[in-house]
């Protein structure tokens, strides 16, 4: 029988749509989590989180339009866990998106709980713990989803993930950090810089190639520098969003933020090539005398060349993201329905803990983890509320254009992650340039084509603007992906269409499960409320504020000079056991505390 030729493209179009949904796959990994043991600097065996026995941790690779299932078998005995996809949009599946506390209460020890989602992106993305500052203990790994329709082309694919690390476990480290002996919130300065969780890294590459790099910083807190001797990169793609073909020889990734790029390789192999992935050590409050913040690692044309030492480079002239052109030239959204202005300030409370505050508020974790007070509150979901101020609500209308201005009042660079989105970033501040002035015809002239992604820097002493479309129903954090500072409460959450999630979430049978094994309530407001909503006494707060005209960095600064000249350095520890003074703390949990707690 003779066909008509005038159908074939319809049949070849059938065709191509069959084969993709025959491709669609539902790709199931179990995850059995587990303390294992890890030394990948050489120099200290420590406890480690692993997966079914083993760390590195496994990458999850899938392909746009996959179904990723995550058995989750908490096995740590001594710790909760939960699992985030960062990145991932969680379209219809907010409940799947992991911070512990918000989108669900935290997986017990002992207790199963099983993540499903549906892979509708593609791109560099990475799956890591978000449960009480608990991934830098190796609970991070790359999560890599491939495009039939990738738009440029290369030869082979290599993944890498660059970090820091810490010789001392989070449970130690934290508790040591919000203290009132580190008034001034110095964080815990990595003990090394790891490329794919290991050093002196050796990637055996072939001549005259193009390769496609997937680049994740899966650190805890360092931006890393990154450069390649005698080769440049084509950046392609950020945080799972492809663009136009840029070329650098120096790139800046921040704690969370991906880059792919394109990196062709020489006709000759005579030559092997050093690259050094270099922590951004602005960030860090002192520089130990036996700290090397450069981890190495070679381009290997051929494993009988030797492999030279890095040359030191005199700047770091990196990269700006800002300038990248999304490759869909997806247009500047129109003007915001809501503009959510935050304030970013380190300081210290009463108990003379340092803190990270957006608009006057530190984050602090609920006794009802935010979806559930949707989903229980009815109409009065609506009401940020019911919420409680301390966990810094907004609540976003369907389809909203939403713009968020962070100033940041504070000296350091903070990388600003959204949950559920990628933004738009129409606005950025050189260091220095002050808070956002929308009145300000200079600082409002945004690019017609923005680009996008999901963790953007903040400059110190400057301002971002963000756009995105509330598109999304759902509980999404925003917050500063140095571990850090969301310990130290620099957290936002974004609560999008409530109504309509009443409408249509099912929280599965095991999501209550881990809330009832783990003695956390499930229903009600922000403190469990469930007659009176507006009701929020008994809410988790903040502390109180320092006595006025107090501030515990002057405070300590003076203290600290004085004894520290008189009696030296032992004296830390002392001034550590000793009280602000003065103050009357009341009840709180706040998230250290829950870390504490969780650790008995
Ligand atoms: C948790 O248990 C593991 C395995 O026994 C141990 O190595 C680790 O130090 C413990 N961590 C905490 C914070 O108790
Ligand atoms: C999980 O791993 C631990 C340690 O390797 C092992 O003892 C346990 O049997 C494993 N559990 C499952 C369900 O595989
Ligand atoms: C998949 O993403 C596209 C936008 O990239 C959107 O139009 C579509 O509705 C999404 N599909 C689902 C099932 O989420
Ligand atoms: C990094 O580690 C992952 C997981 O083990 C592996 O798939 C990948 O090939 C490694 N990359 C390089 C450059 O060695
Ligand atoms: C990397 O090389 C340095 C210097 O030779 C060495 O001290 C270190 O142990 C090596 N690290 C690993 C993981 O092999
Ligand atoms: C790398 O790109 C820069 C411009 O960004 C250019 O000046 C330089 O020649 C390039 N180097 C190589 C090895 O292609
Ligand atoms: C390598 O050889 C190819 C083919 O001969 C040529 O097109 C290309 O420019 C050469 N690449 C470099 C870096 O010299
Ligand atoms: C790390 O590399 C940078 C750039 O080459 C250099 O300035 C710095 O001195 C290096 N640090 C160490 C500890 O070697
Ligand atoms: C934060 O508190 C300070 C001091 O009380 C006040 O001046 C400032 O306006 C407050 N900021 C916001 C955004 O509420
Ligand atoms: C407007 O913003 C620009 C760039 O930040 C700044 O140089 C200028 O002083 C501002 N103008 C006013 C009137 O504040
Ligand atoms: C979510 O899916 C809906 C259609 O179901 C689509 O309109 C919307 O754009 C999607 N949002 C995101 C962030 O993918
Ligand atoms: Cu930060």
């Amino acid at each position: 029988m003779a066909i008509s030729l005038s159908y074939f493209p319809i049949i070849c179009t059938l065709l191509l749509t069959i084969s993709r949904l025959a491709e669609a796959a539902t790709l199931t990994y179990d995850f059995n989590i587990t303390w294992v043991r890890a030394n990948p600097d050489t120099l200290i065996e420590r406890p480690t989180i692993g997966i079914n026995g083993e760390w590195p941790l496994p990458v999850i690779s899938a392909t746009k339009g996959d179904t990723i299932i995550v058995n989750v078998d908490n096995q740590l005995g001594n710790q909760t866990t939960t699992l985030h996809f960062h990145g991932m949009f969680m379209n219809g599946t907010t409940e799947m998106d992991g911070p512990g506390g918000v989108s669900q209460c935290p997986i017990p020890a002992g207790s199963q709980f099983t993540y499903k989602f549906y892979a509708n992106q593609s791109g560099t993305y990475w799956y890591h713990s978000h449960d009480k500052g608990q991934y830098p203990d190796g609970l991070r790994a790359p999560l890599i989803i491939s495009d039939p329709d990738f738009p440029y082309d290369f030869d082979e694919e290599i993944v890498m993930s660059v970090s820091d690390w810490y010789h001392e476990e989070m449970a130690t480290l934290i508790p040591k950090f919000l203290n009132k002996a580190n008034p001034t919130g110095a964080e815990p300065v990595p003990q090394n810089a790891l490329l794919n969780d290991t050093q002196n890294l050796t990637v055996s590459i072939q001549p005259g190639m193009t390769y496609l790099f997937h680049v994740v910083n899966i650190g805890a807190f360092a931006g890393q520098y990154l450069w390649f001797e005698g080769h440049n990169m084509t950046i392609v793609e950020v945080d799972g969003v492809f663009t136009d073909k840029a070329e650098a020889d120096l790139i800046y990734i921040a704690a969370a933020q991906r880059y792919s790029f394109l990196l062709t390789t020489k006709n000759e192999t005579t030559t092997n090539y050093a690259f050094v992935s270099s922590m951004d050590t602005d960030l860090f409050d002192t520089l130990p005398a036996d700290l090397n913040w450069n981890a190495t690692g070679w381009l290997v044309y051929d494993a009988a060349n030797s492999n030279p030492t890095p040359a030191f480079l005199d700047a770091l002239d990196d990269f700006d993201d800002f300038s990248l052109v999304p490759y869909d030239k997806m247009a500047l959204l129109p003007e915001a329905d809501q503009v959510i202005s935050l304030d970013v300030i380190m300081d210290n409370l009463g108990n003379g803990k340092p803190y990270a505050f957006f608009n006057n508020i530190t984050y602090t974790t609920q006794k009802v983890p935010t979806i559930y007070t949707v989903m229980t509150t009815g109409e009065d979901a609506s009401n940020p509320a019911v919420y409680s101020e301390f966990s810094q609500p907004f609540v976003l209308e369907k389809n909203q254009i939403i713009e968020i201005v962070v100033n940041n009042l504070d000296t350091g660079k903070h990388p600003f992650h959204l949950h559920g989105h990628n933004f738009q970033a129409i606005a950025r501040s050189e260091d220095n340039d002050g808070a956002f002035d929308a009145t300000n015809a200079t600082q409002t002239v945004y690019p017609d084509i923005p680009m996008r992604r999901d963790t953007f820097v903040l400059r110190p002493q400057g301002y971002i603007v963000l756009r995105f479309q509330a598109d999304n129903p759902g509980v999404w954090l925003f917050h500063c992906h140095i571990e850090w500072h969301i310990d130290q409460g620099l957290v936002a959450t974004m609560i999008e269409a409530p109504l309509e999630l009443q409408k249509s979430l099912v929280i599965p049978q095991d999501h209550y499960d881990s809330c009832i094994a783990g003695d956390v309530l499930h229903a009600g407001n922000a403190a469990g409320n469930i007659e009176d909503f507006l009701d929020l006494s008994g809410a988790n707060a903040q502390p109180g504020p320092l006595p006025a005209g107090f501030t515990a960095r002057g405070i300590v600064a003076l203290t600290f000079s004085i004894i520290a000249a008189l009696i030296g350095l032992a004296v830390i520890t002392t001034y550590g056991m000793a009280d602000v003074g003065g103050v009357v703390q009341e009840p709180i949990i706040h998230n250290e505390e829950l870390t504490e707690r969780s650790s008995k």
